[in-house]
């Protein structure tokens, strides 16, 4: 019962890295395969393409340091801190 399934971490091993990217790959090429789909599913859309293999990848690369099933209220506030960042410091330019 217990849920222990890390977005990401494909083969279930505790770690998101290349093997899981490799993972994802083919079950986007072949469905039938017994992985952990709720895994796989990295953007949670409830399907599993290569939008999630990319971020997948993204993540494995460190150009991007969590997915975005996660982190949308992250992406809130970081959206946020952006808006009233930005503007002071271009007025202050010119
Ligand atoms: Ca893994
Ligand atoms: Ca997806």
């Amino acid at each position: 019962m217990l849920s222990n399934c890390i977005i990401g971490d494909i083969n279930n091993d505790g770690y998101i890295n290349s093997f899981d990217v490799v993972l994802l790959r083919k079950l986007i090429i072949n469905s039938d395969l017994s992985l952990n789909k709720e895994s796989a599913d990295i953007n949670g859309d409830n399907i599993i393409d290569t939008r999630d293999l990319r971020e997948l990848q993204q993540f494995v690369l460190g150009e991007r340091s969590s997915f975005s099933t996660e982190v949308i209220k992250n992406i809130s506030d970081i959206n946020t801190s952006i808006v009233t960042l930005n503007e002071p410091i271009e007025t202050s330019f010119w």
